[in-house]
């Protein structure tokens, strides 16, 4: 192999020193001072472990998880990563990262404590809890940083099994960087797709719908992937024999595996997590054929151990037999290599404790580090705050009560930042009404805090770099004088065909978008034309359609994402909330995955097919932008704004759209519609309505018939729902017209009650109001079937139309009498 770590000597291994550790990977060389090497970063995280547990005890840190007992495995896993390659894993892994040299010590122990500087943590700012792992993949300009010359982590997720999906694009994306002749200059982020998307989960995890999904889809893909499964018979609790077929996954897994010759299928191993020497022989025969021939391959790790149970939650000891914990004991790993190492004459028993000695003593000087590192500019704040309320209780009437708040500050062991910020409220309260100097410095010292807390805990849902979807400039349908009056999907047709030449590292993917181009057949023909690869089928597997297109976004690629059916994307909603949305901020904007969902919703029919549950979608997924345009043209636009753009975002069409008649645009391929801007669809005095999607016809319908019973109605499509009218328009017509109706086809209390909000509450609408302000919704069922199932389902011109007019009639009943009931 090309780069060996043999030759580092002990002193500089990662975790000593911060950011010393560069990523290096892929030794393949066993000789003694590799081996001890090995052997020392297994130790000192093993002393990382017993010492993580020990600050939570003492109360330094809320709650910890550890990598102990994993370590062995970890040590040889390593050996088989090179530059390029991917991890996706979960909260064991931290041996992992130090032996990439991803992680320090300090760094580990920064995490522990939540400390919010990214550059210390620099795994989630302290956003995630211990042991929730990420490299730093952008550049302070949010572009991507040349990711094949590092070993990446894609950052990890506390819910089990979640680190499977994306599994699934990591892999998948060295396949098409190789098949993919488009992709040849795109060395950034792949050379020649020899990279390898590692995957670590627990036996437990396994048990996961996720996890089976994720295997069957990259069996089916073909894509370089090797996962290690972490076997130690429990999760949490619960034993393999309430969690596995038969408690054996080898056994459960063996239908996978490929004939000899096969390229069908997975290399499946099985090794012990103790055996060191077997372990490195597995991963280097392993990983050589997944990396050649892209085919995936499992290894399942058994008799795993681990020393301190579960997490800091709970002791094993009440679900462990005495039995199983002496095996525990006596299968160590640490303890099995270092019995290895001094069997083979690489080390004496002597050497090895002068190490372990060294070594012990180098992770609690890390660990003081990252403490004091952590605490001290909290203590800088602690003092600030003493000093300015010092200030006040001189100057207050009743400075003793200023004075009581203080000393509380002053006498509080590990004080955090809330309760600095306490402080400061109670002593302002204390003093309220008083006109104090020393007062307005208290405030103004807060708020330039209040700037550096929004920073630390609040920053990033969204880019906010120059390729935020938030700068993109609106470019407004052209239309040339004959222009052809077509089929709403052949609208969307044109633009996905200008995309797909424009961009080659496009690719459109779901279920049937490939051979007949989707459902509704707005990428007919386009296989044909960019092959199959660019315009892709997948299985029925939402959730992994969504993790597949995370993990390709996250290598460089812009996957349009198909659920064929907005009622489907719950299944994908899950990984959509936890992974996508959270991605950017978990991050703290040192990861992007600009996926785009497509999607087709609205004025569907029937139990599973309503298309309208917005509110379950829009409130589960902020961190992802949400549009909702009411036609094709729209939806272009929106795709092109997005495109440009490196936020993640779902693009819901309206069903029955596609066979209304649209004029083609000249300028199909460079239209783009502005986030977060509504439209003005009709003018009108007297009330304004506010609607999205499908509603929007509905709503038109129903003021043609206002009009004539001299109602002037204002109708407005929002377009986005996330983001939400930026400029406040929908305020400026609430001023003109004094009063409000909220409209869509969601659940009562649903979008409708969130567009409320924004433009009451947020916008500071209320004061504007003449009237009560209304929603009107679906109702609480999902709709029944048929069209009249439909009309006493949801919405219609008719109950648009009374809704109005009642509002009318609050205001004049003389003038608008009730004449239908
Ligand atoms: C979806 C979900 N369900 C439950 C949990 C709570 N939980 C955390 S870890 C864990 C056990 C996982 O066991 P396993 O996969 O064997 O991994 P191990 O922790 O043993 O390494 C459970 C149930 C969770 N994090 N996510």
């Amino acid at each position: 192999m090309s780069f060996s770590l043999m030759d580092r000597d002990a002193s500089s291994l990662p975790g000593q020193v911060p950011g010393e550790a560069e990523p290096e990977a892929g030794n393949a060389q066993f000789t003694k001072s590799s081996i001890l090497r090995d052997y020392r970063i297994a130790f000192r995280s093993r002393q990382a472990s017993l010492l993580g547990r020990r600050e939570v005890f003492t109360g330094k840190a809320k709650f910890g998880i550890f990598g102990d007992g994993k370590e062995i495995a970890q040590v040889a896993l390593a050996r088989a990563f090179r530059r390029g390659d991917f991890r996706s894993g979960y909260y064991r892994d931290q041996t992992l990262m130090f032996a990439l040299g991803l992680l320090t010590l300090e760094q580990f122990f920064a995490q522990l404590y939540a400390h919010p500087d990214v550059e210390l943590e620099p795994c989630s700012a302290g956003r995630s809890m211990t042991a929730h792992f990420a490299t730093c993949m952008l550049n302070p300009d949010g572009s991507f940083k040349e990711l094949s010359e590092m070993v990446n982590s894609s950052a990890d997720l506390s819910p089990t099994g979640s680190q499977m999906p994306r599994l699934v694009g990591l892999a998948y994306a060295s396949r098409l960087y190789r098949e993919l002749p488009e992709l040849a200059g795109m060395s950034r982020f792949s050379k020649n797709g020899e990279e390898v998307a590692f995957g670590t989960i627990g036996n437990a995890s396994c048990a996961e719908g996720m996890f089976w999904e994720a295997v069957n889809a990259v069996g089916v893909l073909k894509s370089p992937m090797l996962l290690s499964i972490w076997d130690d018979g429990y999760g949490i609790s619960v034993p393999n024999e309430h969690q596995i077929t038969k408690s054996d996954l080898s056994a459960v897994l063996s239908g996978f595996q490929r004939a000899p010759g096969s390229r069908e299928g997975y290399d499946l191993y099985a090794v012990k997590g103790w055996d060191y020497p077997a372990l490195c022989e597995t991963y280097l025969n392993a990983v050589q054929i997944v990396r050649r021939e892209h085919v995936p391959a499992i290894v399942h790790v058994i008799e795993v151990t681990q020393p301190q149970g579960h997490s800091t939650s709970g002791s094993h000891e009440r679900y462990k037999s005495k039995e199983r914990l002496a095996w525990e004991a006596e299968f160590d790993g640490l303890r099995k290599m270092r019995e290895w190492m001094i069997a083979q004459g690489i080390a004496e028993a002597a050497e090895l404790d002068a190490l372990e000695k060294e070594d012990a003593q180098l992770v609690r000087d890390c660990q003081q580090r990252a403490w004091e590192a952590f605490r001290n500019p909290i203590e800088e704040e602690r003092k600030t705050v003493l000093a300015l309320t010092a200030e006040l209780a001189r100057e207050a009437a009743h400075g003793e009560e200023v004075e009581k708040v203080r000393r509380e500050l002053e006498r509080n062991a590990i004080p955090l930042r809330r309760d600095v910020m306490a402080t400061i409220q109670a002593a302002l309260v204390a003093t309220c009404g008083e006109e104090l100097p020393a007062a307005r410095r208290l405030i103004d010292w807060k708020r330039q805090q209040d700037v550096l807390n929004e920073d630390r805990y609040s920053s990033d849902l969204y880019s906010t770099t120059p390729e935020s979807a938030l700068n993109v400039r609106a470019v407004p349908p052209v239309y040339a004088d004959d222009a052809p009056l077509i089929n709403g999907f052949e609208v969307l047709n044109a633009f996905f065909d200008s995309a797909l030449r424009r961009m080659p590292n496009l690719i459109a993917m779901g279920e049937d978008v490939g051979k007949i181009g989707d459902v509704n057949q707005g990428f007919a023909g386009l296989q044909a034309k960019y092959g199959p690869l660019r315009v892709a089928d997948t299985g029925i597997r939402e959730t992994t359609i969504i993790g597949q297109a995370i993990g390709m976004a996250l290598r460089g690629l812009r996957p349009i994402a198909e659920i064929q059916y907005l009622d489907y994307i719950l299944y994908a909603l899950q990984i959509l909330s936890d992974d996508l949305a959270s991605l950017r901020y978990r991050t703290k904007g040192q990861q992007k995955a600009p996926v785009i969902v497509r999607t087709r919703g609205h004025r569907l029919e029937g139990i599973w097919h309503a298309g309208s549950e917005m509110a379950g979608i829009i409130h589960l997924v902020r961190g992802i932008y949400v549009c909702v345009p009411r036609n094709m043209t729209q939806a272009a636009g929106f795709y092109n704004t997005l495109l440009q753009s490196d936020d993640p975002g779902i693009v819901v069409e309206v069903l029955n759209g596609y066979r209304l008649k649209e004029r083609l645009p000249a300028n199909i391929a460079e239209v783009a519609v502005p986030l977060g801007v509504p439209e003005l669809l009709r003018e009108g005095s007297d009330v304004t309505v506010v609607t999205y999607g499908a509603c929007c016809r509905i709503a038109m319908e129903a003021a043609e018939r206002l009009a004539e019973v001299g109602i002037e109605t204002e109708v407005i499509d929002v377009q986005t729902l996330l983001p939400f009218d930026r400029h406040g328009r929908i305020l400026e017509s609430l001023k003109k017209t004094n009063r409000i109706l909220f409209l869509d086809e969601d659940v009562p209390g649903g979008t409708s009650a969130y567009m409320m909000r924004e433009v009451l509450e947020r916008q500071g609408g209320y004061v504007w109001l003449d009237s009560e302000p209304r929603t009107l919704s679906g109702k609480e069922h999902r709709p029944a079937y048929g069209s009249d199932g439909d009309y006493w389902s949801k919405p219609n011109r008719e109950t648009v139309f009374e809704a109005v007019y009642e509002i009318m009639h609050e205001a004049d009943p003389a003038s608008y009498p009730i004449f239908y009931q």
